[in-house]
């Protein structure tokens, strides 16, 4: 396996961080996030995963063990699961950390917007032909090409559980046609056997940020029992321009309870509820779906 770059080094070098990106279509930094707070919002989430009988009786729980029938994402039995996770405030005021956002200024070289859609995974093992499979994100964020999506493990995560696994150098390929495909997004693109994935060992804290036209993959879960935790994000600099769709709950498309009103309303008085309504210079596009 090819391990990815880090780039903390590049830290207090803005112009060679964004030239690591520009180049190789995404940064790997480690220890970015408090610990604790990655940590907690793990806990958070497998309550909800043992709640609904997801995990091994008897196992501890923070572990993530499983000795469930795989289910993915969409299915009957994880949308009322995955509506709990996206009621808790703590899901989605981890993207407006300040230091994810002092990168992304860094990067952008303006104010930043952090998407209010908030996806969250929870990858069984023994599902990997419906792991999400290799894709490029602009065909569901659209709107500015030089938006950047945000990868954060939830917990450490070991490259046998899996994790994100990307394609050096593969945005400058440009926008590739996807097809329909199993497993998150349903979209992927082909790809060259003979190219090298790189990958690595996620510990709680370190971030991966890629480009709109980077290709990436889940990587296989090879353990028979752990879940795999993550969320990803989304950040655009001011002056681009973001789908109108980003700005809704993800899920939004089935309805209550993915709806603001109904998810926030446990912590409506906190500044992470509806915080997009203190940018008012937002550029928004009509949500358009542009490829089938
Ligand atoms: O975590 C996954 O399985 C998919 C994540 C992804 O494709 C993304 O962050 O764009």
């Amino acid at each position: 396996m090819k391990f990815f770059k880090e780039s903390n080094n590049l830290l207090k070098d803005p112009s060679g961080l964004r030239k690591r990106l520009r180049d190789d279509g995404y940064l790997f930094l480690r220890s970015i996030l408090p610990k604790e707070e990655v940590l907690n919002l793990r806990y958070q989430i497998l309550e909800i995963c043992e709640e609904a009988g997801w995990l091994r009786q008897g196992s501890n729980f923070i572990d993530g063990q499983t000795d469930r029938p795989p289910i993915t994402e969409r299915d009957d039995e994880y949308v009322p699961v995955y509506a709990k996770i996206q009621a808790l405030e703590a899901f989605h005021r981890l993207k407006l950390n300040k230091n994810i956002i002092s990168i992304m200024e860094t990067i952008f070289q303006e104010s930043v917007f952090p998407f209010p859609s908030t996806i969250g995974r929870i990858a069984f093992p023994r599902n990997n032909e419906r792991a999400t499979p290799p894709h490029q994100d602009w065909i569901f964020v659209r709107g500015s090409v030089d938006t950047l999506s945000c990868w954060v493990p939830l917990g450490d995560i070991p490259s046998e559980v899996g994790g994100l696994k990307l394609l050096e150098r593969s945005h400058k390929a440009g926008f590739l046609g996807p097809r329909p495909s199993a497993g998150p997004g349903g979209r992927t693109v082909n790809v060259d056997p003979s190219l090298e994935w790189v990958q690595s060992d996620y510990s709680s804290g370190d971030i991966l940020i890629f480009k709109m036209l980077t290709i990436h993959s889940a990587a296989p879960n090879t353990t028979k029992d752990l879940l795999r935790l993550s969320v990803d994000f989304r950040y655009t600099g001011e002056s681009h321009v973001i789908d109108e769709e980003w700005l809704l709950p993800h899920f939004y498309d089935l309805g209550e309870p993915f709806r603001w009103e109904i998810l926030e309303k446990e912590w409506c008085d906190s500044p992470t509820a509806h915080y997009w309504d203190r940018f008012p210079n937002l550029k928004t596009q009509k949500h358009e779906i542009f490829w089938e």
